[in-house]
């Protein structure tokens, strides 16, 4: 983030908390005062259920978007701009989006809002916004040409409208290449009344590939075939898991921006689609389902009660999008020459790991006479625990090795007893990890033989 920026978010948010009431704060004001007793956020200890404030959606590893109180409308300020995004601890990636964010910052505001979005294009190239899904008028469409003149490099435009929807939205820049860099970012429409049944734990997740080849770092956007899948911009191990307490109801929001479609699944919880990128659906409708196909373009947002203590996968089920490319760890190799002797393999990966500084453990065994079966390996050598490259508070209790078969578009719902859970919080509050005690060194030599 640039210091002039820095500057002007510094303003804004002075300004959001001088214009601020305290009877009048709302979602987002709330999320500005994370560290005011008293104000209402995602997991406290007390159940949202009987509240009538709007619960904020947490969008893991992608930051809200703040704003200021003009008379009656709630100002928002979007940058458009070049962002460096590492997405695993091995893969950097320099993609477009907002204030230093791709995907960009969350928008949230309240149905019944009236909202003006002040664009500046910092891009070498011209822009528009497009509000998906979002009943506008024509000329805050952002349609180039159609609705509006492109906004220059350097230029601004002023978007403001009245929400009257509620749901799940997204803003996209409206041009087809620019979407494939990244240019895309939630906006949530709290509705006036909340939905029934109230939720505790409110996630949204934006889904995007990208075509990025070995030793480089800016995506092909043109290419069809996708190496690197995202979730927030990130792709598992780095993803962050979302934690929900024992017993809680669960909102999850998805949304698709980019070529292929994404059957989401979540492991061993049956749940409810309970809305479209049109919002909220008639209860009648919802049916049980434990994978929701999320089309390009569609928003998916699905409800389930937390009743099952684990650590749950939930992941794109399309097979090559649970993969991330092994072939920027095997730098300039292809994977196909990658070693199938078990001692070489081991000694590469070794060297592999050691390079980029995270643990290493042994892959899982593989038979003494794996290279006389035809077809082998094909998940074998693929495995890389990097539990400590990518540890935060959300990460603290899993399994040893958990991260080693975790790729692509997947990420953890943990469903945790009560007092994990608060530990968990208590970790994120004080910006730990691991509690002091339960910290430990590295293992970069630490091997499993299997002989
Ligand atoms: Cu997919």
């Amino acid at each position: 983030m640039s210091s002039r920026r820095g500057f002007l978010w510094n303003v804004l948010a002075g300004a959001a908390g001088a214009f601020a009431s305290a009877k009048a704060l709302t979602a987002q004001e709330t999320q500005m005062s994370r560290n005011v007793p008293g104000m209402k956020r995602t997991g406290k200890k007390e159940s949202a259920r009987h509240d009538d404030a709007p619960l904020l959606v947490e969008t893991a590893d992608v930051p809200n978007l703040p704003f200021r109180m003009d008379g009656g409308v709630k100002e928002f300020h979007l940058i458009a701009e070049p962002v460096k995004r590492q997405i695993v601890p091995f893969k950097m990636m320099e993609v477009w989006g907002y204030n230093g964010s791709c995907p960009g910052p969350t928008i949230q505001a309240n149905q019944g809002d009236r909202v003006r979005v002040i664009l500046d294009n910092h891009l070498p190239e011209s822009t528009t916004m497009h509000w998906h899904g979002l009943e506008v008028p024509m000329e805050m469409d952002g349609s180039p040409y159609i609705s509006q003149k492109p906004v220059p490099p350097g230029g601004r435009f002023v978007y403001e409208f009245t929400l009257h929807q509620e749901g799940t939205y997204f803003y996209h820049s409206h041009g087809a290449m620019q979407e494939m860099m990244g240019m895309i970012g939630l906006f949530i429409l709290h509705p006036e009344k909340p939905y029934q049944p109230r939720v505790d734990h409110d996630y949204g997740i934006v889904l995007q590939e990208w075509a990025i080849l070995p030793n480089s770092t800016v995506p092909n956007t043109a290419n069809m075939e996708f190496n690197w899948l995202t979730f927030n911009g990130i792709s598992a191990p780095s993803t962050t898991p979302l934690i929900a307490r024992l017993g809680s109801r669960v909102r999850i929001r998805i949304v698709n921006l980019g070529m292929d479609h994404h059957p989401m699944h979540l492991h061993g919880n049956q749940f409810v689609v309970t809305g479209t990128e049109a919002g909220r659906s008639p209860e009648s409708t919802w049916r049980r389902e434990n994978t929701v196909l999320v089309g390009v373009a569609q928003a998916r947002d699905i409800e389930f009660d937390a009743k099952y203590l684990g650590d749950w996968m939930l992941h794109c089920h399309l097979p090559h999008h649970m993969m991330n490319s092994m072939s920027d760890l095997l730098a300039d190799r292809m994977i196909t020459t990658v070693a199938t002797n078990d001692t070489q393999a081991l000694s590469q990966m070794q060297t592999l790991a050691n390079t980029i500084g995270f643990q290493h453990v042994h892959h899982a065994p593989i038979a003494d006479d794996a290279n006389s079966v035809a077809g082998f390996p094909q998940d074998a050598f693929m495995d890389m625990g990097m539990d400590e490259a990518v540890a935060k508070p959300e990460t603290y209790g899993l399994p040893r090795n958990w991260s080693a078969n975790m790729m692509g578009m997947m990420t953890l719902v943990r469903v945790l007893p009560p007092e994990k859970f608060d530990e968990i919080m208590d970790l994120k509050r004080r910006g730990l990890s691991a509690p002091p005690n339960e910290k430990h060194e590295p293992e970069h030599h630490d091997h499993e033989h299997h002989d």
